[in-house]
């Protein structure tokens, strides 16, 4: 699982996925099976990706899941601020 699964950090802040297992992916995206802005393939550890929060002139979320476990749980939120 993600952790931590939620996280608050200003519009334009670069997130680092560090891959602590095999077989993860991560993309944006609130709903399991529609995937939205790809931020990594499927990938094992070690293995790290970035994102770039968006700049937003008010509070954002950007939800996002790993495609193989996401209806075992696996997923977030990155709570971006102006
Ligand atoms: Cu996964």
């Amino acid at each position: 699982m993600f952790s931590p699964s939620e996280l608050t950090v200003k519009g334009g802040t670069v997130v680092t996925f560090q891959w602590a297992g095999s077989g993860h992916s991560v993309v944006v995206g609130s709903i399991c099976g529609t995937p939205g802005q790809r931020i990594a393939n499927i990938s094992s550890a070690p293995f790290s990706a970035t994102f770039t929060t968006p700049t937003v002139t008010t509070n954002t979320d950007v939800p996002f899941f790993c495609e193989p476990h996401c209806g075992l749980g696996m997923k977030g939120v990155i709570h971006v601020t102006p």
